[in-house]
């Protein structure tokens, strides 16, 4: 039986993943690191945590790694865990680059070490394309402009380096934005889907933006796990760029969210500290080689994503309005002005 270990289960795309192994037959390990408030409200909505087993780790903790792959004997590692907000790479770059860039090491060392034949998928992204002039492939100049991307970037390059020095099966996913309704709340289209639904409601009155003229490439996560998927099963590893190679600008994808439920674009507030030090201006994806190698292409379209999120959002406030109770992360998140970002001051 094949098993795969993925680090960061409480995650929007390991959750996802985790679905798509257990129909394909494997035994799935999640890790998780504990926190002061259990976090597991994404296993829930998937119906997971009976189907899955949970193991703690750190990846600042060498030693924990190690032990998540001897309790679970992997035949694949899927590295989906980092810290993955971007402007939040900002204010504790230190900790962003240990966790998403040096940790992917100590896995990869973790694999030299233990089991050589292990399988090893590592979730790159787009973001370490920088200013870049898009469409861009797999072969395109990588300078990346924030802590997160340069992290990210040294990630790929552990994962070819370990792939040449030591015949290790290192795969390199390059993802453009995926989204969902399980998606964080921080990141932009949750966060407008999310605004937008408690707006139609009458919870809330405006929907707070910062720079609504950024561009990003956004697909639909669980279609995105297929393609991690297809990946590993390739006779070679290989780097894939994964992505619709369509783009739109925030200010579409609120325009859209805010017209599926008949609200005009006045309710949208600018604010400045919600900007980047430095932000990338537009990512688009050229995947072609992807499409050419795994049987993949994506099938969500822009205007059924933006579809798809709010309506699965107005769904839980209206629930919730009703009385009913369910383990959405929507409650527990703070008023955002609350979070007082010092390097964006
Ligand atoms: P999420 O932010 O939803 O999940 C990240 C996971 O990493 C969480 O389970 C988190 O745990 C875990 N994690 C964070 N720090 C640590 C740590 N120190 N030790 C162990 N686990 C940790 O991310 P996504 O699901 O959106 O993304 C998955 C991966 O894909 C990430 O590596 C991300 O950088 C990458 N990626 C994502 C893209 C996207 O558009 N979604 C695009 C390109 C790449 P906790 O819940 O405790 O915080
Ligand atoms: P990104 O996603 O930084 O591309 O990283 P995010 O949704 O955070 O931002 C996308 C763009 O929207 C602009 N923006 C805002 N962003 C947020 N979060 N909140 C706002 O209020 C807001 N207003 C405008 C941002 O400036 C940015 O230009 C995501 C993450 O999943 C990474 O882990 C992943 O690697 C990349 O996608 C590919």
């Amino acid at each position: 039986m094949r098993s795969a270990l993925i680090t960061g289960i409480t995650g929007q795309d390991s959750v996802y993943l985790a679905q798509l192994l257990l129909t394909k037959g494997y035994k799935v390990f999640g890790t998780f690191r504990r926190a002061s408030t259990p976090n597991f409200w994404r296993i829930m909505a998937l119906d997971l945590e009976e189907k899955i087993d949970l193991i703690p780790m750190d990846l600042t903790d060498q030693s924990s790694i190690i032990n998540a792959i001897q309790i679970s004997q992997p035949t694949e590692i899927y590295n989906m865990a980092a810290s993955s907000y971007v402007a939040d790479s900002f204010e504790c770059p230190q900790a962003n680059v240990d966790i998403t860039g040096n940790a992917v090491l100590r896995l990869l060392e973790s694999i030299r070490i233990v089991n050589k034949d292990i399988k090893f998928y590592q979730s790159n992204s787009s973001e370490m394309f920088g200013n870049t002039p898009p469409p861009c492939n797999e072969e395109s100049l990588m300078v990346p402009i924030s802590p997160y991307g340069v992290a990210k970037l040294s990630a790929h390059h552990f994962v070819n380096m370990y792939r040449k020095a030591y015949d290790i099966h290192a795969v390199s996913g390059i993802l453009f934005n995926h989204e969902s309704p399980l998606r964080g709340l921080d990141f932009v289209t949750r966060k407008i889907s999310n605004a937008v639904a408690k707006i139609k409601l009458g919870l809330c009155k405006n929907l707070v933006l910062g720079n609504v003229y950024a561009v990003r490439d956004w697909g639909l996560a669980p279609e995105y796990m297929e393609a991690v998927w297809l990946m590993m099963q390739q006779e070679s590893p290989d780097n894939y760029v994964i992505a619709t190679d369509v783009s739109h600008t925030v200010l579409e994808f609120a325009t859209a969210a805010l017209s599926i439920v008949d609200l005009d674009i006045d309710v949208i507030v600018t604010d400045p500290l919600l900007n980047r030090p430095i932000d990338i201006k537009v990512l688009r994806g050229w995947s072609e080689h992807t499409r050419k190698k795994l049987p993949w292409a994506p099938k969500t379209r822009f205007g059924q994503l933006v579809d798809i999120m709010v309506k699965a959002d107005l769904q839980r406030w209206t629930d919730w309005q009703a009385g009913k109770t369910f383990p959405w992360d929507a409650y527990l998140y703070p008023n955002e002005s609350k979070i007082l970002r010092l390097c964006l001051r």
